[in-house]
């Protein structure tokens, strides 16, 4: 059978009969994407406003990131980090001047750079602040999505993710997320080397926190000798309109080396997705020499963590957000969107609120948590032609990939607007 000929019903029924049935993904089968658009088998256009939950920042299949994959893939696609290669050094030296870190340790999924940054984390409690061996402690935030590893959903406070997947990972202690009390007497507990929090949470339905949470956060971290883990794999990559969340309100070009007065510097800097604009696996992890030369030879890797073709795609995908300004055009996008939904939320009595920052946005629907008015909505946006996702409850998450125009923007208002002026009771 030829690539792509199979109709959507053919394609779903084979996802269900030899697929894990491990996602409830909304029932059409995609074939094709350009820029903020994608395509279904059967040739029906769509609007993508979930970017393939924020890794396709740069549109899909951005020329100059398959480009420089491809012509990567006919030279050298792996060597494994037992040798050298002639891609990994430069990209190296261009993220971390990019970011403004010393150095980078190359992972491959989001999952595999928390992971890291756990390691390096306690590995740097016991050999840099006499923390009792096997008793690290870290602290996380209630509703937190960083992953589906073993350890990861060990300090989930979600069901779904967590539940039946023990015995769990020790050394995790959880408090309320934007409560800067609560932080500040978990890190003077004993044994606690670090706090890992995602600057916006995105799965727990894009929940922002005071704007000056993670500058605090970070204070009291710093006060209290902990390190300020910052997961960026779903906010970094100029999503939240800054190149970075916990870039705050700066309103560079992505080029102030990270100095701005609002710039909250994390200890350890984790990416993911958009680093690769969605056409590979790419994710790291960014700290300084003091803290990432805890890390010997041969204590951390994966067989392609720091691959040629990772290397060229990240090159590429960052040049793309500098060079075509996506920050700001997320941001600019983002204050639009969120007036539009903002009176939508005046008018119908379905629509609760809409909260975000930058091309991070969710529409909070005025229904019962087990209700399934979102999906609902989803299903008829997809009939209408736009393609957005529920996330827990009655929230739709809104994340468009940020290369999408005003005008375009104003045709997807329309389209959210009528469809969910069709749910109003
Ligand atoms: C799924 C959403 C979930 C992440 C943050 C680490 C990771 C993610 C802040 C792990 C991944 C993905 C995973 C995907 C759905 C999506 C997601 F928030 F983006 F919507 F689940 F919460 N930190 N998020 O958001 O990165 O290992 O996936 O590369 O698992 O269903 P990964």
């Amino acid at each position: 059978m030829e690539l792509g000929q199979l109709t959507t019903d053919e394609a779903i029924a084979f996802e269900n009969k030899y697929g894990a049935h491990n996602y409830h993904p909304l029932p059409v089968v995609l074939d094709r994407g350009e820029g903020v658009y994608v395509w279904d088998v059967e040739g029906k256009k769509y609007f993508d406003f979930l970017s393939a939950y924020s890794a396709v920042n740069q549109g899909h299949c951005h020329p100059r990131i398959v480009d420089a994959m491809v012509e990567q893939a006919k030279r050298l696609t792996l060597t494994s980090r037992a040798f050298f290669n002639s891609r990994l050094g430069e990209y190296e030296k261009f993220v971390t001047e990019y970011f403004s870190f010393d150095k980078v340790l190359p992972m491959n999924s989001g999952a595999e750079a928390v992971e890291t940054a756990i390691k390096i984390a306690r590995k740097y409690g016991y050999e840099k602040m006499g923390v009792t061996p096997d008793r690290a402690k870290i602290i996380v935030a209630n509703d937190n999505f960083h992953g589906r590893t073993t350890t990861i959903v060990s300090f989930s406070n979600d069901q779904d993710a967590r539940k039946n997947f023990g015995p769990y990972t020790p050394g995790f202690e959880s408090i309320a997320y934007n409560d800067l009390d609560a932080l500040s007497n978990a890190v003077k507990e004993e044994n606690v080397v670090a706090f890992l929090v995602e600057p916006i949470q995105g799965e727990a339905g894009v929940n922002t926190p005071a704007d000056d949470y993670i500058q605090k956060a970070k204070a009291v971290c710093a006060e209290n000798n902990v390190l300020f883990i910052a997961d960026e794999i779903q906010t970094g990559i100029a999503r939240t309109g800054a190149l970075l969340a916990v870039c705050g309100n700066c309103s560079c070009e992505g080029h102030c080396e990270r100095q701005a007065a609002t710039y909250t510097r994390p200890d350890l800097l984790i990416l993911g997705k958009a680093l690769s604009g969605g056409a590979y696996p790419v994710s790291a992890v960014l700290a300084d020499d003091e803290i990432m030369n805890v890390i010997k030879p041969g204590e951390h890797g994966s067989t392609f963590g720091g691959n040629p073709i990772a290397a060229a795609v990240a090159i590429a995908a960052l040049e793309v957000v500098k060079d075509e300004k996506l920050a700001q055009n997320a941001r600019r996008l983002g204050e639009i969107f969120r007036a539009e939904m903002s009176k939508l939320a005046d008018e119908l009595s379905i629509v609760k609120l809409v909260r975000g920052r930058g091309l991070l946005n969710a529409v909070l629907i005025n229904d019962t948590e087990d209700s399934s008015t979102a999906w609902d909505i989803c299903v008829k946006l997809m009939e209408n032609g736009l393609l957005a996702k529920p996330t827990h409850g009655n929230i739709i998450r809104f994340a468009p990939p940020l290369v999408m125009t005003e005008e375009q923007l104003m045709e997807c208002i329309a389209i959210i607007k009528s469809t969910i002026a069709e749910f109003e009771k």
